[in-house]
C-alpha cells in the first residue's frame, strides 16, 4: 500500500496537489493544521497537512501500480477489510491504528496462504494418509501426535503398500497403543501399608475415584483378598471435603480420617501401620493456584518416600489443557496417571497424546459415577477400542500388549457375572457388574 502525506497553504490547495500527482486514486485519510514554509522555525505560515493512500482498486489507471492490482484480485476480502478498518479511522493518531490493523490483514493473508500450501501438500498425500490423519482428528490427536502418524506413513510404506487401507489402519492403531504406557505398579506396592494418594484438579473425580478402590479392595473384587483399608482425607481449608468420603467411608465400613498438617497426616498414617492399603484423598486446587498447590504438596510430602501419587485427569479436558495440568503437577513427583469420565467422551486422543507428551504411564480408568463398578486398571487395548472410527482387532491388540485374559476392575466390557459383590455396594447404576 502506498501513502503519502501532502502540504499546502490551505485545503483546497493540498487536494489539488493531491489530485494532480496521484490522480482520482488518491483517498484522503486525515488533514490537520500544521506550520509550513519557514526558516529555522521563522517565517513559518499556517497550512494545511493531508495524508492519505493510493486506492490500489483501478488497474487501468496509469498511477496506480499493476502489482498491487494483481494481489487484489487474489485476494478479494482483502478490500473489504480495509474499507472497514478505515471507516474506523478518525484524525491523524488513526493512522497508526489503520497501519497496524493492514498489517496484520496481511499477515492473515499470509498465513491463509500458508495453511492452503499445507492442504494442498496433504492433497497429494495417498488417499489413505488422508484417512488416517482424518481419523486421528476425529479422535481428538494433537496436532504434533498427527504430524508425527502422518510423516511416519510418508516415509514407512510404499504406494503398493498404502492400499491396503485395513492394514495401514492396524499400523496406525499399533503406533498408538505402543505410545500408551501402563502403570505396572511399583514396590511400594509391595510395601505395607501401601499409601496411595491422588491429587488432580477440582472435580475430576478423585474422591469418587478413591471411594472406588477403597471399596474394591476393602471386599477383594477382581480376585484379590479382603484388604484392611482406610481413607484419608487432606481438608488444610475446611471446606468441608471430609463429608462426602466419610458417607463413602461409612456404607464401606472403612475407617476415614481427615487432617489439615502434615504432622497429622504423618501421624494418621503411623497409626493406620497395620492396614493394607491407605488411600490418600486430596482437595482440588485450581492447577493455576500455585501456593496452594505448593501446600498441598508439603502437607502429601508426609506421607513418605514409598507412597504413591497418581494424577486424575478427566478425559473431557483439551489436549493441550492436560499437558498444562500434567507440567503443574509435575512437583508432586505423581508416578501415573489416572484417566476419569472415560464414559463421557468417546475421542481420547487428547489424553493419550498428552500422556505421550509427558512420558507419563496411565493407571487405572473411571467410566461412571457408579462407585464401585465403575473403574478399570489401565490397559492398552480397553483404551484403543474407546476409539472412533478405527476397526480393532481385539485378539491381536490383547496379544501384542500381553493382556489376553487380564482381569479388569469392573466396567462395561465384564460379562455380567456370578460373582456378584458381597459387600456393600452404593451404586446408583447397577446395570454394570464385577469382573
Ligand atoms: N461420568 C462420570 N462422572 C464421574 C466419574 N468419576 C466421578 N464422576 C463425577 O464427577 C463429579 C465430581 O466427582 P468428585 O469425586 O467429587 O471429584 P473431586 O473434586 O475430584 O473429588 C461427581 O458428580 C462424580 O459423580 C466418572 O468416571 N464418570
Ligand atoms: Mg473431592
Amino acid at each position: 500500500m502506498q501513502y503519502f502525506t501532502e502540504q499546502a497553504g490551505s485545503h483546497r490547495e493540498a487536494l489539488e496537489a493531491v489530485r494532480a500527482k496521484y490522480g482520482d486514486s488518491a483517498q484522503i485519510l486525515s488533514h490537520k493544521t500544521v506550520r509550513v514554509g519557514g526558516f529555522l522555525g521563522l517565517f513559518a505560515r499556517e497550512g494545511v497537512e493531508v495524508t492519505g493512500y493510493i486506492r490500489p482498486d483501478r488497474p487501468g489507471d496509469a498511477r496506480s501500480t499493476g502489482d498491487q492490482g494483481a494481489r487484489l484480485a487474489k485476494a478479494p476480502d482483502f478490500e473489504e477489510e480495509k474499507r472497514k478498518i478505515l471507516a474506523q479511522a478518525k484524525a491523524d493518531q488513526a493512522l497508526q491504528q489503520v497501519l497496524a490493523e493492514i498489517k496484520g490483514i496481511k499477515e492473515r493473508l499470509d498465513d491463509s496462504g500458508y495453511s492452503q500450501a499445507r492442504a494442498a501438500s496433504e492433497a497429494e498425500d495417498h488417499e489413505t494418509i488422508r484417512r488416517i490423519d482424518a481419523l486421528l482428528s476425529l479422535n481428538d490427536f494433537s496436532e504434533s501426535f498427527r504430524r508425527e502418524a502422518v510423516s511416519r506413513l510418508r516415509g514407512d510404506f510404499s504406494l503398493e503398500a498404502l492400499g491396503d487401507v485395513e492394514e495401514i489402519e492396524s499400523a496406525a492403531l499399533e503406533w498408538v497403543g505402543d505410545s500408551i504406557k501402563v502403570w505396572k505398579g511399583s514396590a511400594a506396592e509391595a510395601a505395607r501399608p501401601r499409601v496411595l494418594a491422588l491429587v488432580g484438579p477440582t472435580g475430576v473425580g478423585k474422591t469418587t475415584t478413591i471411594a472406588k478402590l477403597a471399596a474394591i479392595h476393602a471386599v477383594g473384587i477382581g480376585g484379590g483378598k479382603p484388604q484392611s483399608v482406610r481413607m484419608i482425607t487432606i481438608d488444610n481449608y475446611r471446606i468441608g471435603a471430609r463429608q462426602q468420603i466419610e458417607t463413602y467411608g461409612g456404607i464401606m465400613g472403612v475407617p476415614v480420617s481427615c487432617v489439615e498438617t502434615a504432622d497429622d497426616l504423618r501421624k494418621t498414617i503411623a497409626m493406620y501401620s497395620d492396614a493394607d492399603l491407605v488411600l490418600v484423598d486430596t482437595v482440588g486446587k485450581s492447577p493455576r493456584d500455585a501456593v496452594r498447590l505448593a501446600e498441598m504438596q508439603r502437607v502429601l510430602s508426609a506421607c513418605g518416600p514409598g507412597a504413591e501419587i497418581h494424577l486424575a485427569l478427566s478425559a473431557t479436558t483439551k489436549a493441550s489443557d492436560m499437558v498444562q495440568i500434567m507440567r503443574q503437577f509435575e512437583p508432586f513427583d505423581y508416578k501415573a496417571v489416572v484417566i476419569t469420565k472415560l464414559d463421557e467422551t468417546n475421542r481420547i486422543g487428547n489424553a493419550i497424546s498428552a500422556l505421550a507428551e509427558r512420558g507419563k504411564p496411565v493407571s487405572y480408568v473411571t467410566n461412571g459415577q457408579s462407585v464401585p463398578q465403575n473403574i478399570e486398571r489401565a490397559r492398552v487395548t480397553r483404551l484403543l477400542m474407546n476409539l472412533e472410527g478405527f476397526r480393532v482387532d481385539r485378539p491381536r491388540l490383547e496379544a501384542r500388549y500381553g493382556e489376553e485374559g487380564e482381569e479388569s476392575l469392573g466396567g462395561r466390557d465384564a460379562a455380567p457375572s456370578s460373582r456378584a459383590p458381597r459387600g456393600p455396594s452404593i451404586s446408583r447404576d447397577n446395570r454394570e457388574d464385577w469382573s
